[in-house]
C-alpha cells in the first residue's frame, strides 16, 4: 500500500485545541520512522555542529583506526564549507544504509561534484571523529527520488492542519483533497540561489506548462509552505508569490503555527535547524495524487521542473481514477 498524505500533523507534539476524528490514527510508522532517524542521527548532528565551531585538526596517522570503502548519492552540497549529505549504501560492519551529513576535509574534492551524483568514497573513522576522502564519481545515478513505497500510513478523515494562505485566508489540506498536489517547503529569506529560490523557480516554470496543456484536468495545485512562519506572513508570502508570477488558482503559499509546519515537514523527512534569520534545511518536494497517496518525494533542490511536470501529469492521468486508464480527463 502506498504512503498516504498525512493530512493532519504527526502526533509528535501536542497541538493546541481539540483533536477529533482520525488524527490519532496517524500514530504512524512514518512518524515513528522519522523520529527514529532523528535519534539515530542526533550524535552525528551534534558532532557536525561542534565541528563548525572549531576547525577539526587532521588526525595523526597513529589515531587512524579504520577505513571503509563506501558508495552513495550526494543529496546536499553546501554552498560553502565541507559537509556533504550522502545517501549511502550499507557500509558492512559499520552502519546500515542511511542519509547523513559527512565531513570532507579537503573541500577541493567537492569541486567537480553535483547534487545527484553517485560517488564512491573512503570513510575514515577514528575514536573521536569521522570524515570522508577520495571521492570519485561513479556511474550516473538514476532520477533522484525517494521511493514512495514507504510503510502505509492511514489518512485521517478529519484534519486539524490549518494554514493561512498568502491572501490571509484559512485553508486546510483537506480542501485540496481531489487535487494532484506538489508540496514544497521554503522560506522567503533563503539566500542561497540553488536552495529555496530554486524550488520556487521550479514551481514558477512548471505552472505555465501544466496550465497550457488542455488535455490535462485542472484539479492540480502547488503548495509552498514556509518554514519561517514568523517572518513569512501572508503579506510577505503574497509579495514573494507575485515576484514569481504565481497564479493563485494553482499555487498557494501557506504559513501557520511553527510546530505544526515543522512536524508536517518532518513527516516527509525534512529537517531544519534555525540559526538566527537563517535556517539550515534539506529539501522535500512531495507529489500527492488526487486520492491523497504520496506518489513521489524529491529529496533535492536543483532544476526539477520537467520532472515535476511529468509527475504531475502522472498523478492526474493515472491515479485520479484508478479504474480508468491514462486517457481519462476528469474535469472538476
Ligand atoms: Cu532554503
Amino acid at each position: 500500500m502506498p504512503q498516504r498524505l498525512p493530512l493532519a500533523a504527526p502526533p509528535v507534539r501536542k497541538l493546541p485545541g481539540s483533536r477529533r476524528g482520525g488524527l490519532p490514527r496517524l500514530t504512524s510508522v512514518l512518524a515513528r520512522r522519522h523520529r527514529a532517524t532523528v535519534w539515530l542521527l542526533l550524535p552525528l548532528l551534534l558532532a557536525a555542529a561542534a565541528c563548525q565551531r572549531h576547525t577539526p585538526s587532521p588526525a595523526s596517522p597513529a589515531a587512524l583506526s579504520v577505513e571503509y570503502s563506501a558508495r552513495g548519492v550526494i543529496r546536499e552540497l553546501p554552498a560553502t564549507g565541507a559537509r556533504v549529505v550522502v545517501e549511502h549504501d550499507e557500509i558492512p560492519g559499520y552502519m546500515p544504509k542511511m542519509t547523513m551529513p559527512l565531513e570532507v576535509r579537503d573541500s577541493r574534492e567537492l569541486r567537480e561534484l553535483r547534487v545527484g551524483d553517485t560517488i564512491t568514497f573512503q570513510l575514515a573513522v577514528t575514536a573521536d571523529s569521522h570524515w570522508i576522502h577520495t571521492l570519485r564519481k561513479a556511474a550516473p545515478a538514476p532520477i533522484p527520488a525517494l521511493s514512495a513505497a514507504a510503510p502505509a500510513v492511514a489518512v485521517p478523515t478529519q484534519t486539524e492542519l490549518t494554514f493561512t494562505n498568502e491572501l490571509g485566508r484559512a485553508v486546510t489540506l483537506e480542501q485540496f483533497r481531489g487535487k494532484a498536489l506538489a508540496i514544497t517547503f521554503i522560506f522567503t529569506r533563503c539566500p542561497i540561489p540553488d536552495y529555496c529560490p530554486r524550488l520556487s523557480q521550479n514551481f514558477a516554470a512548471a505552472l505555465p506548462q501544466l496550465a497550457a496543456d488542455r488535455t490535462l484536468p485542472t484539479n492540480w495545485h502547488f503548495l509552498s509552505i514556509t518554514i519561517d512562519p514568523e517572518f513569512d506572513t501572508p503579506a510577505v508570502l503574497r509579495a514573494y508569490g507575485q515576484r514569481h508570477h504565481y497564479d493563485p488558482a494553482h499555487w498557494s503559499f501557506l504559513t501557520g503555527a511553527r510546530e505544526q509546519i515543522s512536524d508536517f515537514a518532518a513527516s516527509f523527512g525534512l529537517t531544519l535547524q534555525r540559526n538566527g534569520a537563517q535556517i539550515d534545511h534539506n529539501f522535500r518536494t512531495v507529489i500527492v495524487d488526487p486520492a491523497g497517496d504520496v506518489q513521489m518525494i524529491f529529496p533535492i533542490s536543483g532544476n526539477l521542473t520537467s520532472a515535476l511536470v511529468t509527475e504531475m501529469r502522472k498523478a492526474l492521468q493515472f491515479k485520479s481514477n484508478p479504474d480508468s486508464p491514462a486517457t481519462q480527463t476528469t474535469l472538476p
